[in-house]
């Protein structure tokens, strides 16, 4: 079995390497802390949500982490006001913990990241790397670095937990099997709700969870599309550009499929601030193209 330090060692370059196991590493702190870690903080993050212990210790954690490889310059987080800062060159943003209402259910959990080589906030065109945790049955780390998207699950090795190769070269299937489309469905705005209805005719499921990191991942697994609309009452959807949807995108790109805002690609978008929300639709790319030509028929 190959482990993360060995395929690294073969493919990744020593400036994206450190970074991606100081998530991998950390991720095994904040697993571990689940249990513990499940009440509220007692305090807001900057979108105004109430954060939990957990948001808190994932951010420490996670920051710490990268910032200790001395190779990052700034870590942007939706749980923090103002970036942190490090000694290095590459930009990182991240969602410690996506999904936070999933927590009190034990449904499956989250963390993304996103790496690039310009100063933040800047297009996904300057991303040099994307990964994502999945705290579920299974804790597994997903990257790419611009040569494909590969998992790794936590096994007990030798020396304590660790990482290994479940899945190299992930492809998003040809057939479409699942669909997940978040929002409360008298606010998809009309050519959504069309469109949806038309994926329902033609056998696909709904697979839906409330978290992007689980709902994404489905999509990669079975193939589909996922997205979080634009919706009648918040015209640039929910989900954070920088900190949730431009790594997902750059993972479905490498995976082959496609990340829209609905009229253009996610990674040519350019963010005026770090918070910036985008609609969101990812998965295969005829579906998302399909999607996007209903949504200009009607614009
Ligand atoms: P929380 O972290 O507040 O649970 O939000 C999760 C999330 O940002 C994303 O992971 C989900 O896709 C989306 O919100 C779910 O939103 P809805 O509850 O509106 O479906």
């Amino acid at each position: 079995m190959t482990n993360l330090s060995e395929f690294f060692s073969e493919s990744v370059s020593d400036q994206l390497a450190k970074p991606l196991t100081a998530i991998a590493e950390a991720a095994f702190n904040v697993s571990k802390h689940l249990p513990f870690a499940m009440g509220k903080a007692g305090r807001l993050n900057p979108f105004g949500e109430e954060q939990t212990k957990i948001d808190v210790f994932a951010n420490d954690v996670f920051a710490t982490s990268l910032l200790g490889t001395s190779i990052v310059a700034e870590v942007a987080s939706e749980e923090l006001e103002r970036p942190k800062t490090g000694t290095g060159s590459l930009h990182a943003t991240m969602d410690p913990l996506d999904g936070s209402s999933n927590i009190s259910t034990n449904n499956p959990l989250g963390s993304i990241f996103g790496f690039y080589s310009s100063p933040l906030p800047c297009s996904g065109k300057g991303m040099v790397a994307a990964a994502f945790v999945t705290y579920g049955p299974m804790l597994t780390f997903t990257f790419s670095a611009g040569d494909g998207v590969h998992r790794f699950a936590a096994v007990e090795g030798v020396n304590g937990k660790e990482f290994v190769l479940i899945d190299e070269r992930i492809r998003l299937p040809d057939e479409a099997g699942v669909y997940g489309f978040g929002g409360l469905r008298r606010e998809w705005i009309d050519p959504v709700e069309t469109f949806v209805g038309s994926l329902e005719r033609r056998g696909m499921k709904l697979r839906y969870g409330g978290t992007f990191v689980g709902d994404f991942n489905q999509v990669l697994r079975y193939g589909g599309i996922f997205a979080y609309p634009a919706l009648k009452n918040r015209p640039r959807g929910k989900l954070r550009l920088l900190y949730e949807v431009a790594p997902m995108a750059f993972i479905v790109k490498q995976a082959g499929g496609l990340a829209s805002d609905g009229a253009m690609d996610i990674l040519s978008l350019e963010p005026s601030s770090l918070a910036e929300t985008c609609p969101a639709y990812l998965g295969n790319t005829s579906l998302v193209r399909e999607l996007e030509r209903e949504l200009s028929r009607r614009r």
